[in-house]
C-alpha cells in the first residue's frame, strides 16, 4: 500500500448475492475533485450491510459494503475545502449534493441528487480489482483498509474520540438518536417503546433518554441486550419471547406516545402500531426483506389518530449531529463504548456478522485489517 497515486488495500468483497464476504486486495484510485482518501481505523458491522449482501437490491457486483466508517484524511483532491490530511473523520451514508433545494433548506437526507457524490459512469471507478471497477457501495465502500469519498459524506471529529466508538456515530447513532431527537419530536414526558435493542435501538434508548422521555420500555428477545438497555436509559424491559409484547406495554402505559421498530419484521412493525396510545406514532427504522408487506385495519388508526412512519438515517445533518454526539459522548451524556461488543480483523467478518444474526451482539467493529 502507498499514500500517493493507486494504492492496493484488502477489503471484504461480495462476489455474489448471497454469499460471504471474500476478503481480497482491490486497487483504489487518487482523490480528484470533492473525494477524500481516508484511512479507515475502524468500520462497523450494521445489519443493514448483511440486508445488501443477502438480497438483491440492484447494487452492481463486485460490491464493497462498509458503511459506518472512522479514520485519518491521508490525501484530498483539489476541490475540497473541509478537511486537510491528519484530520480525524467520520463517513456517512447520506449522499446530498449541497446545493438542491432540500439540501440548502436543511435536509440533505432528502437530497434530490444524491448520485451527486458518486463518480460518473464514465469515469474510471474509484475501485477496480484487476482493473474491472468494483462498487464501493453508497459512495463509501468502508469495509477496507481505505476508502475514497466525497467530502459531503465525511464529517471530522475530535481527535479524543476513539477511532471505534467514532465509527458507530456515522450510522447507528445518527440513525437512532436522529430518530427521536430530528424525526419524531420526542419531548419530554412522552412514554416511548423500543422493539429490536441492536446498535441502532440502544441508540433510539439514548435519543429518548436525551429528550426526557418519562417511560422508555425497551423489548427484545435476548436478554443479553436486555440486561445492556437500561445503560442507555430504559426504565423497563420486556422480553418479546417470553411474553405478549403489546399487552406487556399497554399494562405499563396504557399505550405510548411513540413506537419504534429497530428490527425489520411483520410483526413487530405491527406490535409497534398496536402498543401505540391515542395520537401515537409508530417510527418503522428496520429494512424489511423484499416483498413482505405489513398488515394494518385502517380503523384502527382513525379515531385513536394513530401515526405510521418511515424514518431515515434519523434525519440527519451529519455536519451538525456528528460534533454534537461527539460531544455528548466525551461529556459523558451519550453511551458509545457498551455498543461495541468486540473489535475485530477484517477476516473475521463473517463469523461476526453470523453471531449478528443470532442477536447476541450489539456491534462489532473492525479494527485492525
Ligand atoms: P441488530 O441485528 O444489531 O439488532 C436487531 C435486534 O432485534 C437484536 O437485538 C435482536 O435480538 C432483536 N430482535 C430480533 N427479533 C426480535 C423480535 N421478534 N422481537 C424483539 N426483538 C427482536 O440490527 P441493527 O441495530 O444494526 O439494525 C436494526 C435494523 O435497522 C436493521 O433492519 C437495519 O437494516 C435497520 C437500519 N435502518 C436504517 C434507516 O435509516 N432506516 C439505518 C440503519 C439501520
Ligand atoms: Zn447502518
Ligand atoms: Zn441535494
Amino acid at each position: 500500500m502507498t499514500s500517493k497515486g493507486v494504492s492496493r488495500v484488502r477489503a471484504a468483497v461480495i462476489n455474489a448475492i448471497g454469499s460471504a464476504f471474500e476478503i481480497e486486495e482491490v486497487e483504489i484510485a487518487e482523490p480528484q475533485g470533492s473525494e477524500v482518501l481516508v484511512d479507515v481505523r475502524a468500520v462497523g458491522l450494521c445489519h443493514s450491510d448483511l440486508h445488501f449482501a443477502q438480497a438483491d437490491v440492484g447494487m452492481p457486483l463486485p460490491l464493497v459494503l462498509g458503511h459506518e466508517v472512522a479514520g485519518v484524511v491521508v490525501a484530498v483532491g483539489e476541490d475540497v475545502t473541509g478537511l486537510v490530511p491528519g484530520d480525524h473523520v467520520v463517513g456517512s451514508l447520506i449522499q446530498s449534493c449541497g446545493t438542491c433545494p432540500r439540501c440548502t433548506a436543511g435536509a440533505p437526507f432528502q437530497c434530490l441528487n444524491p448520485f451527486a457524490t458518486l463518480r460518473g459512469p464514465d469515469e474510471p471507478s474509484r475501485l477496480t480489482r484487476d482493473g474491472q471497477p468494483v462498487f464501493g457501495a453508497f459512495g463509501l465502500g468502508g469495509f477496507a483498509e481505505r476508502a475514497l469519498v466525497h467530502e459531503n459524506q465525511l464529517a471530522k471529529v475530535d481527535t479524543a474520540v476513539p477511532f471505534a466508538e467514532a465509527s458507530i456515530l456515522g450510522c447507528g447513532v445518527l440513525t437512532g438518536v436522529g430518530a427521536v431527537l430530528n424525526g419524531a419530536g420526542v419531548k419530554e414526558g412522552d412514554t416511548v417503546a423500543v422493539i429490536g435493542l441492536g446498535g441502532v435501538g440502544l441508540n433510539v434508548l439514548s435519543g429518548a433518554r436525551l429528550a426526557g422521555a418519562s417511560r422508555i420500555i425497551g423489548v427484545d428477545v435476548n436478554d443479553e441486550k436486555l440486561a445492556l438497555a437500561a445503560s442507555f436509559g430504559a426504565t423497563d424491559t420486556v422480553n418479546g419471547a417470553d411474553s405478549d409484547a403489546v399487552a406487556a406495554v399497554l399494562e405499563l402505559t396504557g399505550g405510548v406516545d411513540h413506537a419504534f421498530e429497530v428490527i425489520g419484521m411483520k410483526q413487530t412493525s405491527e406490535q409497534a402500531i398496536a402498543m401505540l396510545g391515542v395520537g401515537g406514532t409508530a417510527h418503522l427504522i428496520g429494512i424489511h426483506k423484499p416483498d413482505r408487506p405489513i398488515e394494518i385495519d385502517v380503523n384502527t388508526l382513525l379515531a385513536p389518530q394513530r401515526g405510521i412512519r418511515g424514518v431515515y438515517m434519523g434525519s440527519s445533518d451529519l455536519h451538525r449531529d456528528v460534533p454534537r454526539y461527539a460531544k455528548l459522548f466525551l461529556d459523558g451524556e451519550l453511551n458509545l463504548s457498551d455498543l461495541i461488543s468486540r473489535e475485530i480483523n477484517i477476516d473475521q467478518i463473517n463469523d461476526a456478522y453470523e453471531e449478528l444474526k443470532n442477536g447476541a451482539i450489539a456491534r462489532s467493529v473492525i479494527t485492525s485489517f
